[in-house]
């Protein structure tokens, strides 16, 4: 793969973050995805994200699988751990990871190809598994890396560019991810980078399995008036139930206090999120009310956006599975292979 690196120069009173680094250390290489495509400014919020929370870089993994969103983390967080997988397989390579070391942060970033078409098994395990992770998918309705074909999340009776229609019903991500088991759900819009960058960090914050389905339209392919994941559409039909921001375990990140209804949700890790509802009726860990409301506003024709819901208490899956705390690349060799009669004990006591 060829990629053009960004010149690493820049003024030098650029703002730093806790750590002492800029913006700049969070970037990465130049994008060639087209001119104004939306998975540009996802990666732009996932870089502001991560620079606001001082994560350390290299405590981060980046995963993707195939197509034009699979191919962003090349073009933020170039200091990061990072691997490009088979198309629709980065949940059971992000798993495996996550198990082997469960001392890095997991970012899994995927299409609407990639995760509800042929990964849908994929998006399906890992959420209710519950992986310790943020699993972004950059949904457009199209395949754009392959020129773009209906996706399972294209709307139907939608025209693709050839003008040929689409008569397959779609799968909404996001009321799928809450039945799985999902116990951070929210959707954004790549256009709001408002909504969106706070959005990222608390699922970033997060412990357990956090979707965010970010619609994002394809310039090339997909943003025409009647699509509903184009630009116009998105922007005349969103509804924000909350207004998110974060509050760290460790510090106050924001001292944005402006009036409204605020609600502070503790999560499992003593790490705070700030809601601040527009919609004083919405309950985000309301799990059956949450599914009920997605299915009346879709069929208004809205998109409902935030944190649509969340389970402070949620869950990693080292937890259920009860392995070991170090990571496996820390342990020795006898802690690693403990010998015969580790083993004999071991099979006795399955017997
Ligand atoms: C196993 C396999 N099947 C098919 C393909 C061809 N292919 C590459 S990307 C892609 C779809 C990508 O769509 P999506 O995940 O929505 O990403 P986008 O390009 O829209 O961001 C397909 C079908 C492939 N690379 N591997
Ligand atoms: S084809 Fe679509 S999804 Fe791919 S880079 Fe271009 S605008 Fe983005
Ligand atoms: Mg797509």
């Amino acid at each position: 793969m060829t990629y053009l690196i960004k010149p690493k120069l820049h003024h030098p009173k650029l703002p730093e973050n806790a750590l002492g680094y800029t913006r700049r250390d969070y970037e990465g290489a130049i994008s060639t995805l087209c001119a104004g495509c939306g998975h540009d400014s996802i990666s732009a919020a996932i870089i502001q994200a991560c620079f606001e929370l001082a994560i350390p870089p290299h405590r981060v993994a980046k995963l993707s699988g195939i197509g034009c969103s699979s191919k962003t983390p090349t073009y933020f967080l170039g200091a990061s751990h990072g691997f490009n997988s088979v198309h629709g397989r980065m949940p059971s390579v992000l798993t495996g990871a996550a198990l082997a070391n469960r001392d890095l942060i997991y970012l899994g970033v995927s299409g609407d190809g990639d995760s509800a078409s042929i990964g849908l098994g994929q998006f399906a395990h890992c959420l209710r598994r519950g992986v310790n992770m943020t699993y972004i998918v950059e949904n457009n309705g199209v395949y754009g890396l392959t020129k773009g074909q209906f996706s399972a999340t294209a709307d139907m009776g939608s025209k693709s560019k050839k003008g040929i229609r689409n008569e397959d019903s779609p799968i909404d991500l996001v009321s799928m991810a809450i039945l799985l088991g999902a116990t951070f759900v929210g959707r954004s819009f790549s256009g709001d980078k408002t909504q969106l960058v706070p959005l990222i960090k608390a699922a970033l914050e997060h412990r357990g399995a956090a979707f965010i389905d970010c619609i994002s339209p394809c310039v090339a392919f997909n943003n025409h008036p009647g699509s509903t994941k184009s630009y116009d559409y998105v922007r005349a039909h969103n509804e924000a139930v909350n207004y998110l921001d974060v509050i760290e375990g460790r510090e106050e990140i924001t001292a944005d206090y402006a009036p409204g209804t605020v609600e502070l949700v503790e999560q499992h890790d003593g790490s705070l999120l700030k809601l601040r509802k527009v919609d004083a009726g919405y309950d985000p860990t309301d799990k059956r009310a949450a599914i009920s409301y997605l299915q009346e506003q879709q069929a208004a024709g809205e998109i409902v956006t935030g944190l649509l819901y969340l389970d402070p208490e949620g869950e990693d899956l080292h937890d259920r599975l009860g392995t070991v705390q170090t990571p496996l690349n820390a342990l020795s060799d006898a802690e690693l292979c403990p010998g015969r009669a580790a083993l004999e004990k071991l099979n006795a006591s399955l017997r």
